[in-house]
């Protein structure tokens, strides 16, 4: 799904900014063509749950509306008009006066709802939006309802962040010609620094012919195509690499059959390969070592709204840090993250939202004691027709991204029962089908070893999250160094592929210190990372390394987290603690931005 823009043709407007919000009543309760009853003021984009002093609307189960007029620019006659959703987290419902006119599940992609024919230009329309937070077994990520002593109805969930809810991301009114362009797709062929080859491929509605070029950074056509998909060459590419983020565009034009251009779009792309090879990750040829952060789109007061201040910050104290990369734990991240990873270089595993896929824990790490442990035939098939549909929206949303080089389509599911392989294999083929081009992953958590996994042979990439020395081994760390060793042996030799250590790291609050080896210290957590560098060190297979987690964040109340997860390198608001300096100097002096440390 193309992302909105501006161009000749079309044109883009924020609806962010104050909406009317009410947490319930029922979809029954319509018709939206009044004002909202008993709408209260909330932000757009935010997650709703922290805008306000009550815990019935933090914790609120089910569905809330955002309400707000809009108005249909003047020149706006004859184009195509849509509301641009860009997630409605979980579940979203789009009307325009009491006309449904959009429905989408899934929590983190975009979708849109064609008002075109219920508008005129310069008149005003009421816009209501319905968002369900509700998570069932059903749904990814997963989650199921408990009912307590009093019969009040709660939402639980296996995986270990808050589940921020609501318009979190921008919402758009935006207008397209009707004939116009749907899709663009661009993938580099072949590439080294004396030629590319890149192939494209653009999807339209209406118009007859298609004409492209290259557009380099500096507004020149370095070449030309004509017709819906071929290739074109470009000599002397300035190529996608980590830490140089060139980008070029793709200038789509589509002509009416006099000839006439209908629609213009410009496409950004860059020029790099991805390729496993062995036990190595290659961009471009060259072998990249990940250094980096599962990350999380969390902050306070905002949740998981996109923020362009926090995402600046936060790419500032990645480059501090030396960072090269970043996983999108757990869920797809908003576009302009993305865009901005393109820009700055930064290397992305881009991850579906199917979190918490795991068999109970028995009351343990995540789970409460006495909640109902998942089984395995808990998810069923449209357990898996959602995340089918969930893979199919990250790729369609994020596939001409450059820096994203490796899809992630679960974090720790269960993978050692025979349930797990027929679950996962149509999975893993569906993501290879959509996007040949770049290398596939689900992240791996210990109960899964070398030996038991019954689904890595379907992936790529080892990721693993590992944490010896904090769940096992607590306080511990020369016994948690000879298994962590010991365990990525047996991966290197068992499997032959690259090893990604997609999460490791220790709950740690910032200012507690002891001469001690104390756990939750600052001294406690720079010293288990260090203790994992070194056994990365000394096992070749390992390509990357990426610290659980870059900040501080929010998760469901419980009793083994205070006021959330501290295994943050900087706190929630973006403080280091001295982990943060250790990473800083092992990374930032790392010899070039690919090598291994
Ligand atoms: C997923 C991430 O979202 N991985 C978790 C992280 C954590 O800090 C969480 O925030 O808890 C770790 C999974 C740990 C599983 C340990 C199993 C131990 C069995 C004895």
């Amino acid at each position: 799904m193309l992302k909105p823009q501006d161009s000749e043709t079309r044109d883009a407007r924020l609806l962010d900014g104050i909406w009317s919000f009410s947490a319930g009543p029922s979809p029954g309760a319509r018709p939206w063509t009044a004002p909202l009853a008993g709408g209260r003021d909330a932000a757009v984009p935010a997650s709703y749950n922290d805008l306000f002093t009550d815990d019935a609307t933090r914790m609120h189960v089910g569905w809330v509306w955002y309400q707000r007029e809009i108005r249909i620019p003047a020149g706006w006659a004859g184009q195509r008009i849509v509301v641009r959703v860009d997630a409605a987290t979980h579940r979203g419902r789009v009307y325009l006066g009491d006309d449904l006119v959009a429905e989408h599940i899934g929590g983190y992609t975009p979708f849109e709802a064609d008002i075109t024919d219920l508008v005129e230009a310069g008149g005003t329309a009421r816009l209501t939006i319905g968002v369900d937070n509700e998570l069932t077994n059903e749904t990814i990520p997963p989650g199921f309802l408990q009912e307590d002593e009093n019969g009040a109805v709660h939402q639980k969930y296996r995986h270990d962040f808050f589940n921020y809810a609501g318009l979190a991301r921008h919402v758009r009114l935006v207008a397209t010609p009707k004939e116009r362009v749907t899709d663009v797709t661009i993938v580099t062929e072949e590439a080294s620094g004396s030629a590319a080859t890149v192939s494209y491929r653009v999807d339209t509605a209406g118009g007859s012919a298609v004409r492209v070029a290259i557009v380099d950074e500096d507004g020149r056509d370095v070449a030309h195509g004509d017709g819906a998909a071929g290739t074109l060459q470009l000599s002397e590419p300035r190529l996608w690499n980590p830490g140089e983020g060139n980008l070029y565009d793709l200038r789509v034009e589509l002509l009416a059959d006099d000839g006439e251009l209908v629609d213009v779009y410009r496409q950004p792309f860059g020029v790099r390969t991805v390729e496993v090879r062995g036990a190595e990750f290659l961009i471009n040829g060259e072998p990249f070592y990940f250094r980096g952060f599962g990350k999380h789109e969390d902050s306070a007061v905002r949740g998981k709204g996109h923020d362009d201040a926090l995402l600046v910050h936060d790419f500032a104290l990645m480059e501090w840090s030396g960072a090269n990369s970043f996983r999108t734990s757990h869920y797809p991240y908003a576009e302009e993250v993305l865009d901005y990873a393109d820009k700055h270089g930064m290397v992305v595993i881009d991850e579906t939202a199917a979190v918490g896929l795991n068999l109970g824990l028995g009351g343990g790490v995540h789970g409460q004691a006495g909640e109902p442990a998942f089984s395995p035939t808990m998810f069923n098939e449209r357990t898996r027709d959602a995340h089918a549909q969930a893979i199919r929206e990250l790729v369609a949303r994020d596939k001409n991204h450059p820096s994203v080089v490796l899809w992630s389509i679960a974090n720790e599911p269960e993978a050692v029962e025979p349930a797990a392989r027929d679950y996962f294999e149509p999975l893993a083929a569906l993501t290879r089908e959509l996007d040949p081009t770049r290398p596939i992953a689900y992240v791996n958590e210990l109960r899964a070893s070398f030996h038991n996994d019954a689904i890595v042979d379907l992936f790529d990439v080892i990721c693993l999250n590992r944490y010896y020395g904090w769940y096992v081994d607590n306080a511990n760390l020369s016994a948690a160094e000879t298994r962590l060793e010991r365990e990525l042996r047996g991966w290197e030799e068992t499997h032959g592929k690259p090893i990604i250590i997609a999460e490791y790291g220790a709950d740690t609050l910032a200012g507690l210190h002891s001469v001690h080896v104390q756990s939750w210290t600052e001294e406690y957590q720079a010293e288990l990372l260090d203790m994992y560098h070194r056994v990365f060190d000394r096992v070749p297979a390992v390509v990357g390394e990426q610290v659980w987690n870059f900040a501080d964040f929010q998760t469901s109340p419980g009793i083994i987290r205070v006021d959330g997860n501290k295994k943050g390198v900087f706190t929630r608001d973006r403080r280091p603690k001295r982990a943060a300096h250790l990473l800083r100097s092992r990374w930032a002096t790392a010899p070039t931005r690919n090598a291994a440390p």
